[in-house]
């Protein structure tokens, strides 16, 4: 932490001089890798009522930046929910405070973050003016920003959030479409009507000509993950929201796969050949790489065309693979690049 034996830096500069004497008393007097140094630099409170206080996290954002680029592959941490300490008792304000300084902090450098991972939300659903009024505290754009927060966290239950969260399956009237609902519900993390939207995908795509199991998981469920890696790669998304997406993308495709096996025993029957073995592919995700869904999916289709499948699952050691290859005399090794 950004400490020295005057107390805790609260001010850019000190951040910054204290972090860099850090640093370099590490890498250069104690031979520490400096890829293993996290800095926190100290994240405090902001709309306090205290002038003082208005630069903090412009102070805090300024610094992960500097550090970013001035000690070369420092990381750099904080304690996101103290930024909003101020607005305490009120869940709404905080979340969104949590969103805009992350969103910002982010893009200055920050490699991670404490936070209350119930208390994040999406930066894109947050209505405009709550936006500009968390903005203009969080980036101290104006004098009497706090004032106008405190204004605004007392009418939050308008916000758009809230209107989503209400409307976002439609009503009898105007139903949502099934694909925006299936993307909204990835985009969320709303496991709750997935089963059921992921049925209803799977009718639409069978009754049009054509249509096979796999084309739910090609189709709306790709193109809603896709969303969820736009957001996450542009900083509007963060990790334990894309962990909630994967558990929704799991429940679906999870509902998919007995009906895409099902696909091959009916082939079987009416053509009354079983087929052979085409060969046998082992599978993994390296060892570094948790994505596992894609495997699994390709894992399944695989087997549906006859060809014998060793899945040895996520994180494997590139020569535990290669000892199973050969023990397995498989005739293709896979795994996603
Ligand atoms: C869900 C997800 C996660 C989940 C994974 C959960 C799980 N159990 O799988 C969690 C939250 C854990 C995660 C973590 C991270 N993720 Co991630 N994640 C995603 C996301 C949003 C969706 C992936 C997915 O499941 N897609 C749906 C499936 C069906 O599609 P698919 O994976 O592409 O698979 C298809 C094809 O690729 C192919 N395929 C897949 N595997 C194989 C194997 C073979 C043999 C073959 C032939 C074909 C094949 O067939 C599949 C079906 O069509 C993507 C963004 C995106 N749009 O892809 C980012 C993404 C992949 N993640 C990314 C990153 C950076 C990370 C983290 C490093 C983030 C971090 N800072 O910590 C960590 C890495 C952790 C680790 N050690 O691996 C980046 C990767 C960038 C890059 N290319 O280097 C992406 C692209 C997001 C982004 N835009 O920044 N992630």
């Amino acid at each position: 932490m950004a400490f020295d034996e005057k107390g805790q830096a609260d001010t850019y500069e000190r951040k910054t001089e204290i972090c860099k004497r850090a640093y370099d008393i590490l890498t250069q007097k104690l031979d520490f890798p400096p890829e293993d140094i996290i800095f926190d630099p100290n994240i405090f409170a902001v709309a306090t009522g205290i002038e003082e206080h208005n630069n903090y996290a412009v102070d805090f954002i300024n610094a992960t930046k500097w550090i970013k680029e001035n000690l070369p592959y420092a990381k750099i941490s904080g304690g996101v929910s103290n930024v909003s300490f101020s607005f305490r008792g009120n869940d709404q304000a905080r979340e969104a405070i949590h969103t805009v300084f992350l969103h910002h902090a982010i893009k200055a450098g920050l490699t991670m973050g404490i936070v209350n991972a119930g208390m994040i939300g999406l930066y894109d659903d947050l209505s405009e003016e709550l936006k500009e009024a968390v903005e203009d505290v969080i980036l101290n754009r104006r004098p009497d920003a706090t004032e106008r927060m405190i204004d605004m966290a007392g009418t939050l239950k308008g916000s758009k959030k809230e209107e989503l969260k209400l409307n976002w399956r439609g009503d009898d009237e105007n139903p949502l479409p099934i694909e925006k609902k299936i993307e909204y519900a990835l985009v969320h993390g709303v496991t709750d009507f997935i089963v059921e939207d992921t049925e209803e995908a799977r009718l639409k795509i069978m009754n049009s000509e054509g249509g096979r199991p796999i084309n739910v998981i090609e189709g709306p469920l790709m193109d809603g993950m896709n969303v969820v890696g736009d957001l996450f790669g542009q900083g509007k998304m963060f990790l334990p929201q894309v962990v909630k997406s994967a558990r929704v993308m799991k429940q679906a495709v999870a509902h998919l796969v007995p009906f895409i096996e099902k696909e091959k025993e009916e082939d079987e029957k009416r053509t009354g050949i079983k087929a052979k073995p085409k060969g046998k592919m082992l599978i993994a995700t390296v060892k570094g790489d948790v994505h596992d869904i894609g495997k699994n999916i390709v894992s399944v289709v695989l087997q549906c065309n006859n060809f014998e499948v060793v899945n040895m699952g996520v994180m494997v050691p590139a020569a535990e693979i290669l000892a199973k290859a050969k023990e397995e005399n498989v005739d293709i090794i896979g795994y996603p690049a």
